[in-house]
């Protein structure tokens, strides 16, 4: 069902300075960067490599407010690994699977994320304790 990790998001109180960490220790360069009102972050997107069905990044997201996802998650648990994306190639289908499985999904129909692909959240406490999202990467990326 999966065919990549899509990316991993890493929740930061400063992009532009973890942006530079990022560059500085890794040497990794960003190609996509993002307001998503909706998810409540200001995110980046750092390119580590090309796949079948489309690339894998490393997501840096700052929250837009202290009550969003990201804010939350920083004000309880500090900096470090939010969620994993895996890339799916048709993210509908993916959560109808998934759901029928009995995960809960966070989501109710895809939503608009990085780079002009569709994606949807399983809650992390029917997964291992992991925020996991699927993500449809954009026709042609
Ligand atoms: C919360 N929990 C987590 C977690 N956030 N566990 C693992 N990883 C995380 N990131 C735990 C939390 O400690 C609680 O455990 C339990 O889940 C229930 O949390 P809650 O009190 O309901 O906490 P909330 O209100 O913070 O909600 C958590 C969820 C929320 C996951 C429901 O953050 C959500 O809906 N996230 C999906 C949207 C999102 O994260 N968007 C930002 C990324 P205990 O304490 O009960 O044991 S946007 C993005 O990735 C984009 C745009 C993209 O890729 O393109
Ligand atoms: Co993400």
């Amino acid at each position: 069902m999966f065919m990549r990790i899509d990316h991993i998001g890493i929740a930061c109180h400063d992009l532009e300075e973890k942006i530079a960490l990022f560059e500085r220790t890794f040497e990794l360069t960003v190609v996509a960067r993002e307001v998503n009102e909706e998810q409540g972050v200001k995110e980046a997107m750092l390119h580590i490599a090309d796949g079948e069905g489309g690339g894998s990044y490393i997501q840096l997201l700052e929250p837009l407010s202290a009550d969003s996802p990201v804010g939350k998650f920083l004000a309880r648990r500090g900096e470090g690994v939010h969620h994993v994306a895996f890339g799916v190639p048709d993210v509908s289908q993916a959560m109808e699977k998934i759901g029928a499985k009995g995960v809960r999904l966070l989501d109710e129909r895809p939503r608009h994320g990085s780079m002009g692909s569709s994606i949807a959240f399983l809650h992390p406490k029917d997964v291992g304790g992991m925020l996991t999202e699927l993500v449809q990467a954009a026709e042609g990326r």
